[in-house]
């Protein structure tokens, strides 16, 4: 079973994750990109990223934008697992 961050985890999220919001159980963060299929592209890789953790985002695509909302169902709140999985997500964005 995985746990939900404690106060002290949740209060380093900033420093960890300087791009993402935590906004009340969820992490957020939004992409842009020149056109739509780089977003797909974008979206294609972070699926399979996704599948091999077993941790599936919560998100909203239009066009060149990706809305991405991290959250641990299984623990219904944040967990190391959104932690994890953004930082993945930065680093095939490229920062
Ligand atoms: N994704 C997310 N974001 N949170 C979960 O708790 C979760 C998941 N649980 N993907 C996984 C799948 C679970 O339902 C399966 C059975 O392992």
């Amino acid at each position: 079973m995985v746990e939900k961050l404690d106060a002290e985890a949740r209060s380093a999220l900033t420093a960890q994750l300087p791009v993402w919001t935590v906004d009340g159980e969820h992490l957020k963060r939004s992409f842009r990109f020149e056109t739509f299929v780089e977003a797909f592209g974008f979206m294609a890789s972070v699926a399979l990223l996704a599948e091999r953790a077993d941790h599936h985002p919560e998100w909203f695509n239009v066009y060149n934008k990706v809305d991405i909302a991290l959250t641990t169902h299984d623990a219904g709140g944040l967990s190391e697992r959104d932690v994890k999985l953004a930082k993945q997500i930065d680093m095939l964005y490229g920062a």
